[in-house]
């Protein structure tokens, strides 16, 4: 079932889509900025007081006619939109791992000689494992242990793998790996450490307002950080929310993970999926076909989709009914989260959730679409946040 416009106006009755933690506290904690009298600042904090200053400005007001009380604004906060601008569109890339690139084999001693792993510090979770915070003790330096439990041969086998695609990874978009350990029953990864949770969170963070200008800088570097894998010519092929990291909880910094499933292209090779969460497949993948670089750009389109509004476009009320969706390339912009999402950003996704391969945008095409790297829109966009600042602010 694909939800009709009139259906999805019943949020209850339409499960499929909304991007949750199956928490329903959250719920509960959906607040109104307009309610609270709450006004953000634009690393998304929440400042408090945003009514008095609307008092203020209301004195003010009254002074002045409404001609020179614009000019003034325009004058007077002008300066601050160039200002906020450089800091909300900033595009430089994340700061590089603390330690060069590397070239890691895993060695068979005990990690516990060279690094100190906290077992309470649990940075996420994945299909393999847990990711821990650790010290290298020679150094000090802060890293990230990811515990991998492989007692087979074949088990084994994978992570080698995993370790051998990080091995040739040299981005600062995608997170370096520094050592690995392996013992009979597991291996461990000791990676750059980053401690601003994952882009998965800030999606079902009621309290965070993620503007679509943020989502342009996050995909701008996931766009970056696969440009350079595809160039590399490797696929990552698990690319979704929980697989990005962000470097701080205060920039929109990103670093990409967890290469498990990431390979070397084939030209002819399937790709046999355990679906874990079918929502993010790719119809290739799904239809067991041979996957490719456009098999990480159909990726790309769901997180941009599901970034932009906090809804997942294929997913059904169960697994069965999510690969249908995705079978029949089902998905639309008829949701009332993306009326005030502008063209530019339709027409990306509607230039990646493309069904058939070779109709999809490429990493490089991505970065030289309107939406990624038209400037003029991305004044536009930031204005618009600036302008419900101000109204919050001044009126
Ligand atoms: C961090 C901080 C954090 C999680 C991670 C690293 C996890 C990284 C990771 C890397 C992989 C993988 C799974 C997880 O397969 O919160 O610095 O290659």
């Amino acid at each position: 079932m694909f939800c009709s416009s009139e259906e999805v106006s019943d949020v209850a009755a339409c499960s499929k889509r909304r991007v949750t933690e199956e928490d329903p506290v959250k719920d509960d904690l959906k607040k109104s900025r307009v309610e609270e009298s709450e006004v953000e600042n634009t690393d998304g904090q929440v400042v408090e007081g945003g009514g008095q200053q609307a008092s203020r400005s209301d004195e003010v007001k009254a002074e002045v006619s409404p001609a020179i009380w614009f000019l003034l604004s325009s004058v007077t906060f002008y300066p601050f939109y160039l200002f906020f601008f450089a800091m909300s569109s900033d595009s430089s890339p994340p700061p590089l791992a603390p330690f060069d690139h590397r070239i890691v084999t895993p060695k068979p001693h005990q990690i516990a000689t060279y690094y100190t792993i906290n077992r309470d510090e649990v940075l996420g979770g994945g299909r393999f494992g847990q990711v821990h915070k650790c010290m290298e003790n020679s150094s000090g330096l802060m890293l990230a242990a990811k515990i991998i439990k492989a007692r087979s041969q074949k088990e084994k086998e994978v992570v080698r793998n995993e370790i051998q695609v990080m091995n040739q990874l040299n981005h600062a978009n995608l997170i370096q790996l520094y050592a690995a350990f392996e013992s009979r029953h597991d291996i461990i990864l000791v990676m750059e450490y980053v401690e601003g949770g994952e882009l998965f969170d800030r999606i079902i963070d009621e309290n965070y307002n993620l503007t679509e200008l943020d989502t342009v800088l996050f995909i701008r570097q996931i766009c970056e950080g696969l440009q350079y894998m595809h160039k590399m010519y490797i696929l990552h092929l698990d690319l979704k929310p929980e697989n990005i990291l962000c470097v701080s909880r205060a920039t929109n910094k990103i670093k990409i993970i967890d290469f498990g499933l990431a390979r070397r292209y084939k030209p002819r090779e399937k790709l046999r999926v355990n679906f874990g969460t079918p929502e993010f497949l790719a119809p290739e993948v799904v239809n067991y076909e041979f996957v490719s670089f456009p098999t990480d750009m159909w990726s790309l389109g769901v997180i941009s989709y599901m970034l932009l509004s906090g809804l997942s476009p294929f997913l059904g009320d169960d697994d069965n009914e999510t690969l249908n969706n995705i079978l029949a390339c089902q998905w639309n912009f008829e949701e009332e989260e993306f009326t005030d999402i502008s063209d530019e950003a339709k027409d990306f996704i509607t230039r990646l959730l493309v069904k058939s391969k070779s109709w999809r945008l490429s990493a490089t095409e991505s970065l030289k679409h309107p939406w990624l790297s038209d400037q003029s829109l991305h004044y536009r966009l930031n204005q618009k946040v600036v302008k419900s600042h101000d109204i919050n602010l001044f009126f």
